[in-house]
């Protein structure tokens, strides 16, 4: 059978539960999903020679990492080319590229700074994401920024803040697409606290200060990440969960963001997704794979993901759901971790598409429990891959693995040379 046959086959077997796998293929390909600069240096940038800071760690030391803005958009721009569907660029300040010799500290980063980065999307018709850097700094004191008790360095991280929602609404200027700005700290203590909820308060002042600074809410988009803990803050995080859900849900226009490396290892955010678009409008995500921990591995076409893309699709709420990769994983071909990354995203996506969402849920509704048990389990072994293949042909992309062959010259050729 040719790929086309193959296809034709598979669509009448989904059509026959109602389900148009054409219409999936269509919608999959306008829903964009942000692809994160730092999985091509394990999270350096630019900006600063220090370590990684601030509770999270990459592992591993394969060759070839970026070490220039150049090498660093030469390799994603070799990563983009072998992914379907629609994509967004997600920037860390700490990417900022300064001129020869120039060099600007966070709270003083401007527009210009990111110029590059800006014409990078532009030729390929992405939006752009950011995220204020509040780690790998000197100015992190005692492990604390916006919460911290020295006054100095609450200043210095907000004016960080606020120079970040300058640039992301220059961005959504310069792209014509809104720009997610995401609040993330590793504020913590490695042991117990003795107080909980003064930090807490100083750290709803600082971002309360920060989003002081006016934006268009059309074209910004600020979000709070939550955090259960990070490396050296295993005790207590400043934006837990209640915390950051409590300061979106009090701050209009302010989202919450969940990643799903962050939450107690039995908890998962598909049941997380429904209760939030109970009440916010719009929420974001970071996706990622925790295993045992936060520890940041190559999202997968794994359960988890899988319900996590269902519970988007089904509620309707492709519109309402910012989507963003967030992993880093230093230990094999950074480009090839980008690449199954957002392709296995992109898998989810399109299974949740050519899912008969309508049927299974009248089954719930009329407490035919048995019967929906057996429908989810058939459903399992549809010819889910022809529907991929068509996918990847249509937006011209292989969908079969030997798009790793192109990784492994560009390895052989570029990354081992540097
Ligand atoms: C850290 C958070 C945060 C970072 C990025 C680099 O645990 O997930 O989102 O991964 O900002
Ligand atoms: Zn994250």
């Amino acid at each position: 059978m040719t790929q086309q046959e193959r296809y034709m086959a598979a669509k009448e077997k989904y059509a026959a539960v109602g389900v148009d796998t054409d219409a999936a293929i269509a919608a999959l390909k306008e829903i964009p999903v942000s692809l994160h600069c730092w999985q091509g240096d394990d999270v350096t940038g630019f900006d600063h020679d220090g370590p990684l800071t601030g509770g999270i760690q990459t592992t591993g030391d394969y060759p070839g990492k970026a070490a220039t803005p150049e090498q660093l958009m030469q390799d994603m721009a070799k990563a983009l080319e072998l992914m379907p569907g629609k994509k967004k660029l997600n920037l860390h300040a700490s990417y900022a590229i300064f001129e020869e010799g120039e060099y600007v500290d966070r709270d003083k980063i401007e527009p210009k700074h990111f110029a590059k980065w800006v014409s990078f999307a532009k030729e390929r018709n992405m939006g752009i994401d950011f995220n204020p850097t509040f780690f790998s700094h000197d100015k992190v004191k005692d492990g604390l920024t916006l919460s911290s008790p020295d006054e100095e360095t609450r200043k210095f991280w907000i004016e960080h803040g606020k120079a970040c929602i300058r640039i992301s609404e220059y961005f959504a200027k310069e792209t014509g697409v809104p720009c997610v700005m995401n609040i993330w700290t590793g504020d913590g203590y490695k042991d117990i606290p003795a107080d909980r909820m003064g930090p807490r308060m100083r750290y709803k002042e600082s971002i309360e200060q920060i989003l002081s600074e006016p934006f268009d809410k059309n074209l910004v988009k600020p979000c709070v990440e939550s955090k259960v803990f990070g490396i050296g803050v295993e005790s207590y995080t400043a934006g837990s969960a209640e915390f950051t859900l409590s300061f979106a849900a009090s701050h209009e226009g302010c989202l919450p963001l969940m990643d799903n490396g962050h939450y107690h290892p039995t908890e998962v955010v598909s049941d997380k997704i429904p209760a939030l678009l109970c009440f916010f409008p719009e929420i974001a995500l970071h996706i990622t794979r925790p295993v045992r921990w936060d520890s940041d591995h190559v999202v997968l076409f794994d359960d988890e993901t899988k319900e996590m893309a269902k519970e988007i699709v089904r509620n309707d709420a492709l519109g309402r759901v910012y989507m963003a990769l967030d992993y880093f994983d230093a230990g094999i071909n950074r480009i090839s971790a980008w690449t199954v990354g957002f392709r296995s995203w992109q898998k989810a996506l399109l299974n949740a598409l050519c899912t008969p969402n309508q049927e299974l849920k009248k089954l719930q509704d009329e407490n035919r429990m048995t019967e929906l048990m057996v429908w989810q389990e058939e459903i399992k072994t549809f010819p889910f891959g022809d529907v991929w293949e068509e996918y990847c042909r249509q937006c011209g992309v292989t969908a079969d693995k030997s798009w790793f062959e192109d990784i492994r010259r560009y390895e052989e050729e570029v990354l081992l040379k540097r």
